[in-house]
């Protein structure tokens, strides 16, 4: 057997492994040629090495590395080709980045060298793919971002890369890799190399914070939580089922992205905050970057409002100006526990308030099922009924990923850790490729991702469901099919409510039809297909999908419904 002088690849490649990265999503061009041999050489070596993933499009590989990281905390790395395949990488970017998930995202960056050294230009795309500054199209997605310059670097510049990721807030970084850097020469690096700098912790609140808090809410007669993203990390939405049900804290989780409280918990109180905001007294905004529409409702003037978060102030949003008396930026975590202890301290009387909000919460759920149980009887599926036909499918460890049209309303989900919601940034197409994340982290659990018609064609179907097959990663796919892009159309006809586009019903530029036959795409990629037109039906197909996915084959149900409107 030939031996080779070790190549900057290898140095890289074991970095990254020894930052704990398991896998590299990528989508290769002419940049990966040392990235490869270095590949090929880890397995014949049986060198511990992050497992590459070949993703046929860069928005699904993004999608798949943040759906993983959600599920495991643990962040991955992309690579893209050049400046091309990054600028593929960019929604999927945005929609991790302002989802705070740490990310590695690289390219290959074309040879800076015209001629000359191992890796100079050698194909004719070579000199028009050079850009003045390729990290520029997504520096405003990053906290981070460099060129490796040098083979005697890649330790520090991977270790630096990693911590600036993980640090809170959490988020996106990016590295360039010039061909001819990952092919030069090296020297075998020292074994059992270890990243070796502490990183700061998260924050913690500030004791006097944590007391004042406490008294206003021991104060409170009417107070809300709102959250968008507490759940992140299971243990808090455990912690915030104690500390909800001790004191007396009715929840409304709003445009979430996790699983923050179950939805027969006695504290939680729908998807949108509406009535309770209108009579709130102190308003928790806990991790929600929107917590209302300032245009539509806001709470009453003397309440009191308290941001919290790791970034309760959303520096990188340009502008943000909701209302803020208290504003303590920590963990969630910590807070809470610190909440619990404190007011545990105050033993607040909230036995009352209690019984009402449990009430409440009770009558919702009563009018929730009676709406879906309603709808079942009609002649077209609804957004309640498909979602109360999901009960079926969600068991104890079931993954939801929502891109739209999930509501856990009508479909109680399991637990801590069991929903990832899109992204703040709402760019589509991210829900198969974090379903697929979500089942490479998880390969035990049950993902089902219920996305919209408009959703699901925006995330390359056929590049989803292929690393699907070729990955061996089943998981069923339900598609709540208006043919529309409902939101569109909403925001027509909420502009403009009398206008010309409303005569047309708003479907102006929003009609998706004529709808194809959704559940055909997924059979050639021998997977098992559903349309369902009738309500009675959807009971039985998805039970068939699940029985497929159980099996080890992909599934699709394709759910024509009636052309709803969004409701958030
Ligand atoms: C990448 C991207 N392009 C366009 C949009 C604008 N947009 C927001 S919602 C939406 C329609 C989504 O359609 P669908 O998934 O069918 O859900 P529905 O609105 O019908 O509930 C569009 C096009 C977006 N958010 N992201």
């Amino acid at each position: 057997m030939t031996t080779h002088t070790r190549i900057a690849a290898e140095d890289y490649l074991d970095e990254l492994a020894a930052q704990g990265i398991d896998h590299l999503f990528v989508n290769p061009g002419t940049d990966f040629a040392p990235v490869i041999e270095a590949f090929a050489r880890a397995a014949r070596s049986n060198r511990k090495v992050p497992k590459p993933l070949v993703i046929p499009h860069e928005n699904a590989a993004v999608s798949m590395a943040h759906g993983y990281t959600a599920v495991t905390g643990r962040p991955q790395a992309v690579m893209a080709h050049v400046n091309v395949g990054l600028a593929n990488t960019l929604c999927a970017l945005f929609d991790a980045s302002r989802d705070r998930i740490p990310m590695l995202i690289t390219s290959g960056r074309t040879p800076v060298t015209e001629n000359g050294p191992s890796g100079t230009r050698n194909v004719y795309i070579h000199w028009a793919q050079e850009m003045f500054d390729q990290a520029g199209m997504l520096r405003e997605f990053v906290k981070w971002d460099y060129e490796m310059r040098r083979p005697d670097q890649i330790a520090d510049v991977v270790t630096r890369a990693m911590e600036i990721a993980t640090t809170s807030p959490a988020g996106p970084v990016y590295l360039s890799l010039p061909r001819e850097v990952l092919g030069e020469t090296v020297n075998a690096p020292a074994e059992d190399h270890q990243p070796s700098r502490a990183k700061p912790r998260p924050p913690l609140p500030a004791a006097s914070d944590v007391e004042q808090l406490a008294d206003w809410i021991a104060a409170a007669r009417q107070p809300l939580i709102i959250t968008g993203t507490l759940g992140r990390d299971p243990r808090e939405s455990e912690a915030l089922a104690r500390f909800a049900n001790s004191f007396a804290l009715p929840v409304v989780p709003f445009n979430t992205r996790y699983f923050a409280l179950s939805s027969t918990h006695p504290m939680f109180h729908g998807s949108a905050p509406g009535a309770l905001l209108k009579t709130a007294d102190l308003v928790l905004v806990w991790e929600t970057d929107v917590p209302w529409y300032p245009s539509k409702e806001s709470p009453p003037a003397g309440a009191r409002v308290v941001q919290i978060g790791e970034d309760p102030l959303y520096a990188r949003y340009p502008m943000r100006s909701f209302p803020s008396d208290l504003t303590i930026r920590s963990a969630t975590l910590p807070l809470l526990v610190a909440l619990e202890q404190a007011l545990a301290d105050r033993k607040p009387d909230v036995a009352e308030r209690h019984a009402r909000l449990a009430k409440r919460s009770a009558e919702l759920r009563a009018g929730w099922d009676a709406e879906a149980e309603r709808d079942g009887r009609r002649d077209r599926n609804t957004n309640a009924w498909m979602n109360h036909c999901l009960r079926a499918v969600v068991d104890h460890d079931t993954i939801v990923v929502n891109e739209y049209s999930f509501r856990q309303e009508y479909c109680p989900l399991p637990g801590p850790g069991s929903l990832l919601g899109v992204s703040a940034a709402g760019g589509l197409g991210w829900g198969f490729g974090a379903a697929l994340g979500a089942k490479l982290a998880a390969p035990a659990r049950n993902v089902v991702a219920v996305l919209g018609d408009g959703a699901y064609m925006f995330a390359n179907p056929t590049a989803c469901h292929f690393v699907s097959q070729a990955q061996g990663l089943p998981l069923l796919v339900v598609i709540y099919n208006n043919t529309l892009y409902g939101a569109v159309r909403r925001a027509t006809l909420d502009m403009f409510e009398h206008g010309v586009a409303a005569e047309d019903d708003g479907r102006l530029l929003a009609d998706l039809g004529p709808a194809p036959d959704y559940e055909r795409i997924v059979a050639a990629h021998g997977g098992h297909g559903e349309r369902v037109g009738r309500p009675g039906e959807l009971p039985g197909a998805l039970k068939r999908a699940t029985a497929a996915v159980r099996e080890g084959r992909q599934a699709l149900v394709n759910v024509l419904c009636e052309e709803t409107l969004r409701v958030v």
